[in-house]
C-alpha cells in the first residue's frame, strides 16, 4: 500500500499549554498510569510504522535516570517544512497538539485511538525530550524542553540507516510517579508484539547491573498469544484455529482453541487497544460462534434431533480466544471507552468467523468432534445445575436476605458509607472486631483457604460457605444475577497476613471476584489493606514500616539509631492487638488502602491461571510476582 503523505498533509490543532495546565485531561493521571502512558504512545506511533510495513523491530530501553526512548526502523520522520506553519513536519509532530497523520488515508493506525493522544503531549509533559531521525542520508536531530523547541532541526552527520528515536524525560513538575516499572512495559510490549506479527520489540533496563532484556516477536501472532494464554490449562486439542479476512473495511484476525476448564477467556482488540467492555465485535464473535458450532453439529449429527441447540454458554466453556480486529474510524463508548460500538465490526466479525471456522471444523473433523462432545458436556451439566437450583432457591440462603452468622455487620444502612473487611482467620477477625468503628465498618472473618473457584462449577462454589457468607454479606448475588446496584458497602477490603499464605488467600477471593463479580473491581470497589510489617520504638515515638528492609533502613536513616528499642516484625495481623490493628491497618485517617484495578485483565487471567492451574511450578513465581505487584497497586 502506498500512503501519500508529505509534510503538508499533516492536520494542524493548537494549544500545548493546556496540555501542562491539565495534564490528567490528556493522560488520564499523573500518577503511575499516567506515567506508562507516555511510553504506550510513542511505542504505538512506531507500531503505526510497522503497520505501513515500513518497520519491523522496534527497541524500548529504561535509562538510568527514568527516562526511556523508543527506536524504530522505519522511515524516519519526515521533515520537510510544512507549509501551514513553516516549520519542519517533525518539529510540528511534537509541538502542536492533535497533529499527526490524517486520518482515514489508508491504513489502520494504532495511535490516535483510545489512547491516542500524540507525540506533542508527551513532549508537553517532559522535562526535554530528543528526536534522532535517519531518512537513509542524513541524521536529523532536534531537542525539546516542557514542550518548547530549544535545539531546532539539524543535520549533525551522515548516516546510511534509516529510522527513528525518541528520547524523553517525564516531567517531575507534572508527575507524582517518576519511577517506571519493568513489568508493567514488558506485559503491555508483549502484548502489542502478539498483536503485530512479524514485529519485534525489545525492553532494556538499564537501571539494574548487568541490565535486564526482553525480546518478544511472533511471527504466528494472535495464534500465538492463545497459545501463551492456555500454556498453564491443558487444551482440548493441538491444533489451534488461526483466521485472518478483511470485510467492509474491517480486517478480522480470530484465533481459538479450547482447555478442558470452565471458563471463558475471550479478549478483544481494535487497532491494538484491548476493548475490555467488549462491543459490537464481541457480539459478532459470540453470535458467529453459536452459530458455527450449531450448524456443524447438526450437519454432522453429532446432535440428535430430538436434542436442543447448544447455548452460548455452552459453546464458550473452556474457551479461550483472541478477536483482533482493525479498521479506520473506531467509536469508543461505556464507561471506560472500550466498548466498541461500530456496526459493521459486528457483521464483519460473525461473517468471517463463520465462513473459516466451519472449513476448519471440516477440515479437521477430530478437533471437532472433541470440541461438540465438550459442548454438549457442558450443555447437560448447566441443565443438570439448573434444576438442582430451581429445586433449592426458594430455600436458598442467597436468596433469603439473612445475613452470615459470622459477620459483625455496621449500623449505617448508606452502602457509600459502610466498609466491609474481609479478614484471614477467627483470630485476627476478633482483633478487627474490636479495633472497628461499628457504625461504618463490618468485619467478615474468613478461614484460612477459600475454594479454587477455577476447578468448580457455579453450583459446587454456591455450596461453598465461605462464598455464601460473602456473597449474602455483599447482597449483590453472583454471576447473572449479580447486579452491583445491590451492594452493601461501597469498600470492600481484603486484610490478610503479609505472607506468602496471606498473598494466596488474597488471590484466591480475587480471582473468585474477577471471575464471579467482575464489576466489584471493574468499578473500584475492592481494596487491598495494608498492614505494617515493622514496629519501630524510639523514645515515646512510635514508627510502622510498611514497605521492606530497604524501607526500615531509610527510615533508620532517618530517626537515627540511638535509643531505639528492638525492632518488631510482624509475621501476621494476629500479632498485633486491637489497637495498633486500628491505628495501622483500619483507621481510615491514617491508613493506606491499595485499590484495586483489573484493566489488565489479561495479566491478570494469566496470574490467576499460573496459581490456580494444575501445573504446579508456575504457582511459585505466581504467589512471588503477585505479592510484589499488590504493594505497586495504584491508590
Ligand atoms: F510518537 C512519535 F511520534 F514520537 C514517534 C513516531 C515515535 C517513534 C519512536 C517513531 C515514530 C515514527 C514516525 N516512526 N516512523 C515514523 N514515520 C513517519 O512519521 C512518517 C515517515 C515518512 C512518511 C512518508 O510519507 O514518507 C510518513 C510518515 C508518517
Amino acid at each position: 500500500m502506498d500512503v501519500e503523505y508529505s509534510a503538508s498533509n499533516i492536520q494542524v490543532l493548537e494549544g500545548l499549554e493546556a496540555v501542562r495546565k491539565r495534564p490528567g485531561m490528556y493522560i488520564g493521571s499523573t500518577e503511575t498510569r499516567g506515567l506508562h502512558h507516555l511510553v504506550y504512545e510513542i511505542v504505538d506511533n512506531a507500531v503505526d510504522e510497522a503497520l505501513m510495513g515500513a518497520c519491523d523491530d522496534i527497541e524500548v530501553r529504561i535509562h538510568p535516570d527514568n527516562s526511556v526512548s523508543v527506536r524504530d526502523n522505519g522511515r524516519g520522520f519526515p521533515v520537510g517544512i510544512q507549509q501551514q506553519k513553516g516549520i519542519p513536519a517533525v518539529e510540528v509532530v511534537f509541538t502542536i497538539l492533535h497533529a499527526g497523520g490524517t486520518f482515514g488515508t489508508g491504513g489502520y493506525k494504532v495511535s490516535g485511538g483510545l489512547h491516542g493522544v500524540g507525540a506533542s503531549v508527551v513532549n508537553a509533559l517532559s522535562e526535554w525530550l530528543n528526536v534522532k531521525t535517519c531518512d537513509g542520508q542524513n541524521i536529523y536531530e532536534i531537542g525539546f524542553r516542557r514542550g518548547t523547541t530549544v535545539k531546532p532541526l539539524t543535520v549533525t552527520g551522515e548516516s546510511e540507516e534509516r529510522g527513528s528515536l525518541v528520547h524523553f524525560k517525564p516531567d517531575p513538575e507534572v508527575f507524582e510517579v517518576l519511577e517506571y516499572s519493568f513489568d508493567t512495559l514488558k506485559k503491555r510490549l508483549q502484548e502489542t508484539a502478539f498483536l503485530t506479527k512479524g514485529l519485534r520489540i525489545s525492553l532494556t533496563d538499564e537501571r539494574e547491573e548487568p541490565n535486564i532484556a526482553r525480546a518478544y516477536k511472533y511471527d504466528g501472532g494472535i495464534r500465538e498469544f492463545v497459545g501463551h494464554i492456555n500454556k498453564n490449562k491443558t487444551p482440548l486439542t493441538s491444533e489451534i484455529f488461526y483466521c485472518e479476512s478483511k470485510k467492509d473495511n474491517v480486517l478480522v484476525e480470530i484465533s481459538l482453541q479450547y482447555n478442558d476448564g470452565f471458563l471463558e477467556n475471550t479478549y478483544t482488540f481494535v487497532n491494538n487497544i484491548n476493548t475490555v467492555e467488549g462491543g459490537m465485535h464481541l457480539a459478532g464473535f459470540r453470535s458467529g460462534l453459536t452459530k458455527t458450532i450449531n450448524d456443524y453439529a447438526r450437519k454432522f449429527n453429532l446432535i440428535k434431533e430430538n436434542e436442543k441447540n447448544l447455548s452460548g454458554d455452552d459453546v464458550r466453556e473452556g474457551l479461550t480466544a483472541v478477536v483482533s480486529i482493525k479498521l479506520e474510524e473506531p467509536q469508543f463508548e461505556g464507561q471506560t471507552k472500550t466498548k466498541l460500538g461500530n456496526s459493521e465490526a459486528r457483521t464483519a466479525v460473525e461473517a468471517v468467523l463463520s465462513e473459516y471456522l466451519e472449513y476448519f471444523l471440516e477440515e479437521n473433523p477430530n478437533v471437532g468432534k472433541t470440541i461438540i462432545e465438550k459442548c454438549l458436556l457442558a450443555s447437560r451439566a448447566r441443565e443438570a445445575a439448573k434444576k438442582a437450583r430451581e429445586l433449592v432457591r426458594r430455600k436458598s440462603v442467597l436468596e433469603s436476605g439473612r445475613l452470615p452468622g459470622k459477620l459483625a455487620d455496621c449500623s449505617e444502612k448508606d452502602p457509600a458509607a459502610c466498609e466491609i473487611f474481609l479478614v484471614e482467620g477467627d483470630s485476627a477477625g476478633g482483633s478487627a472486631k474490636l479495633a472497628r468503628t461499628p457504625k461504618t465498618q463490618a468485619i467478615l472473618p474468613l478461614k484460612g483457604k477459600i475454594m479454587n473457584v477455577e476447578k468448580a462449577r457455579l453450583d459446587k462454589i454456591l455450596a461453598n460457605d465461605e462464598i455464601k457468607a460473602m456473597i449474602t454479606a455483599f447482597g449483590t448475588g453472583i454471576h447473572e444475577d449479580f447486579d452491583v446496584n445491590r451492594l452493601r458497602y461501597h469498600k470492600i477490603v481484603i486484610m490478610t497476613d503479609a505472607d506468602v499464605d496471606g498473598s494466596h488467600i488474597r488471590t484466591l477471593l480475587l480471582t473468585f471476584m474477577y471471575r464471579f463479580m467482575a464489576d466489584l473491581i471493574s468499578e473500584g470497589y475492592v481494596y487491598i489493606a495494608q498492614p505494617p510489617l515493622f514496629k519501630v520504638e524510639k523514645g515515646k515515638k512510635e514508627y510502622y514500616v510498611y514497605g521492606d528492609e530497604k524501607e526500615l533502613e531509610k527510615l533508620l536513616g532517618e530517626i537515627g539509631r540511638e535509643g531505639i528499642r528492638p525492632i518488631q516484625r510482624y509475621k501476621g495481623l494476629g500479632e498485633m492487638d486491637a489497637d495498633q490493628l486500628w491505628e495501622t491497618t483500619m483507621n481510615p485517617e491514617k491508613r493506606v488502602l491499595l485499590k484495586v484495578t483489573l484493566d489488565d485483565a489479561i495479566a491478570a487471567d494469566l496470574l490467576f491461571t499460573q496459581l490456580m492451574g494444575d501445573k504446579v511450578e508456575p504457582r511459585r513465581e505466581f504467589i512471588q510476582e503477585f505479592a510484589n505487584k499488590v504493594r505497586n497497586l495504584d491508590v
